[in-house]
């Protein structure tokens, strides 16, 4: 018997994408990774100690933070995660200097059990200071990837700016499986993110808790990104066979499913459609920015499966 998880699929990528192409993906709850989408001050930028230590909104001088409890699942759920506060200058040296001991990420199983913030996992989620929002200058991506029909579509990111996210994520942090009833931008400012993609369509292989029991529109599968291995469409790579056995003894319908696989590095952009379920883990150290905003009132005719209840 072979051990293995479905071969990974790529999604549409694009490097200069225009409204038409952009629209036609979009009404077909595609995703699509847009290369270079940023401008291209920001990443040289938002790698600078000193202009992200003026920029990131402190509470009396410090960050708040979550741990995981397994230091490795992030969710903002007091089940996944507990909250700490820590110096602006602890957060930074550990992310730009990389002061976190090493670890196999292609293994990684949230054994990394520090007892303080300089060598244990945190994700610091805020809000944006307004330079960090003007840096990004959303409205040009609006208008690259809406032209003209940017408010058919409800994509308003400037009236909602307090919507917009920043994730700052030491290396082998996971936000595991879940989808989000709206539709989503991740902007890849630092370091690189793995995205694992899964359709609608195949909700019953990602094991969906039923929002009793676990967190309404998360799933139980855990660690699919790992299991591909560093490179995942490489012939040379090496996959971990240990974690691929363990997935497939506790979920074994997840080889029913199309397995997405989407590596992000700095400037890129990825869009996510409402319902699509996505397990995101940090493959270094990482500082990205979520925009989100609602289906527009005619797309709600037609949602996707599991958003119909
Ligand atoms: O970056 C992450 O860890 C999670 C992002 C996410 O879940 C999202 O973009 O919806």
């Amino acid at each position: 018997m072979t051990i293995s998880l479905p071969q990974s699929l790529r999604v549409e990528t694009c490097k200069d994408i225009g409204a038409e192409k952009f629209n036609r993906l979009y009404r077909h709850r595609r995703p699509v990774l847009l290369k270079n989408l940023l401008p291209e001050a920001v990443a040289p930028l938002w790698k600078q100690k000193t202009y992200l230590a003026r920029q990131l909104l402190k509470k009396e001088g410090k960050l708040e933070v979550m741990y995981a409890h397994d230091q490795q699942n992030f969710m903002d759920d007091v089940d996944f995660v507990e909250k700490g506060l820590v110096s602006v200058d602890d957060v930074l040296d550990v992310i730009l200097n990389n002061t976190l001991p090493e670890e196999d990420a292609g293994h990684g199983n949230g054994s990394n059990k520090g007892e303080n913030a300089n060598s244990r996992r945190f994700y610091h989620r805020a809000h944006l200071s307004e330079a960090m929002l003007n840096d990004l200058d959303i409205h040009t991506i609006r208008n690259r990837l809406f032209g003209e029909r940017a408010d058919d579509f409800s994509f308003a990111p400037e009236s909602k700016s307090e919507l917009i996210r920043l994730w700052v994520s030491t290396g082998g942090n996971i936000t595991p499986m879940h989808f989000d009833r709206c539709h989503g931008l991740l902007l890849q400012v630092y370091g690189r993110k793995r995205f694992v993609l899964i359709h609608p369509d195949d909700t019953s292989s990602v094991y969906p808790y039923d929002g009793i029991n676990g967190p309404s529109h998360g799933a139980k599968v855990r660690r699919i990104g790992y299991s591909y291995g560093r490179e995942p469409f490489s012939e040379s790579n090496t996959v971990p066979f240990e974690l691929v056995e363990e997935i497939l003894t506790r979920f074994p319908k997840i080889t029913d499913a199309d397995i997405y696989i989407v590596d992000l590095e700095p400037g890129d952009v990825l869009y996510t459609p409402p319902g699509c379920w996505h397990e995101v883990t940090s493959m270094t150290n990482s500082i990205s920015v979520t925009v989100p905003w609602d289906m527009a009132p005619f797309e709600l005719d037609d949602v996707p499966v599991n958003m119909a209840f």
